[in-house]
């Protein structure tokens, strides 16, 4: 008992130290919430009690209609999301506490990411990256990017166009299962792609590119095969009409502060 009352301890400390140390959503819990039930970031992103879990959507399952349709919405968060969170919850259980410490974080576990079964990088990456996919969205979205955002991608790719089209590339050439990441280093900003439920926070070799994810579009088939079927780039031209800009901007700020 005494085991299980300190490790909720420690759960609780680590995310409250969470909330500083990913970046990207310390925004988010004060802005794109604002309007759902569930606005705090600790019950979307963070552990809640001893336990990862899934929170609800900012919005309804049909909200991005017609560009993403009811079910498949339902069936990626409600399924697909959910077994995410209760597999990494299960695999937290059997390791070694020597590898995480007392630091159930996103950040540590993506830092220790080489020494964890590949359980959690699977499931914990899942968890993560389909969390931020989802504040990425929005109904009536798209367009493009203002402020300090739009400036930086015209710095780094010449145009929003330019951008548009490479990062339509990454997502379009990732072979089999993963996401396409507009990300942050070093105030460089760059695209790549992951395979599976990488991101680039992992620490671990087959990461070409390091950074705080600023823009991530899950390309496994069942983000679209529903609606799109095999049909990858029309599910693409389908999501640039529902990219949330202001988070995507809200996340650059943060990560370039
Ligand atoms: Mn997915």
């Amino acid at each position: 008992m005494e085991n299980t009352n300190s490790r909720r301890d420690f759960l609780k400390k680590s995310a409250a130290l969470a909330l500083g140390t990913i970046a990207a959503t310390a925004v988010v819990n004060n802005t794109l919430f604002a309007n759902t039930q569930n606005t705090t970031l600790e019950n979307y992103l963070l552990p809640g009690g001893d336990r990862f879990t899934l929170s609800v959507l900012p919005y309804t399952y049909d909200a991005l209609e017609p560009h993403i349709d009811k079910l498949t919405m339902e069936i990626h968060h409600s399924k697909h999301h959910q077994a995410y969170v209760t597999n990494l919850n299960k695999a937290l259980e059997t390791i070694d506490n020597s590898i995480l410490g007392s630091n159930y974080t996103f950040e540590n576990i993506f830092d220790k990411i080489e020494k964890l079964p590949v359980a959690i990088r699977n499931n914990a990456g899942g968890h993560y990256n389909h969390s931020l996919f989802w504040i990425l969205m929005k109904p009536n979205g798209g367009g493009q990017p203002k402020d300090k955002l739009a400036a930086a991608i015209n710095t780094s790719f010449g145009s929003f166009d330019e951008f548009k089209k490479k990062f339509t590339e990454s997502a379009m050439n990732r072979f089999g299962s993963g996401w396409a990441w507009l990300v942050l280093n070093k105030s460089k900003l760059t695209i790549t792609s992951t395979a599976n439920q990488d991101n680039s926070l992992m620490n671990v070799s087959g990461i070409e590119i390091k950074g705080t994810p600023i823009l991530a579009l899950d390309v496994w088939e069942h983000a679209y095969y529903l609606k799109n079927q095999n049909r990858r780039a029309d599910y693409i031209t389908s999501w640039w009409n529902i990219v949330n800009w202001d988070a995507a901007e809200s996340l650059f700020n943060t990560a370039s502060k």
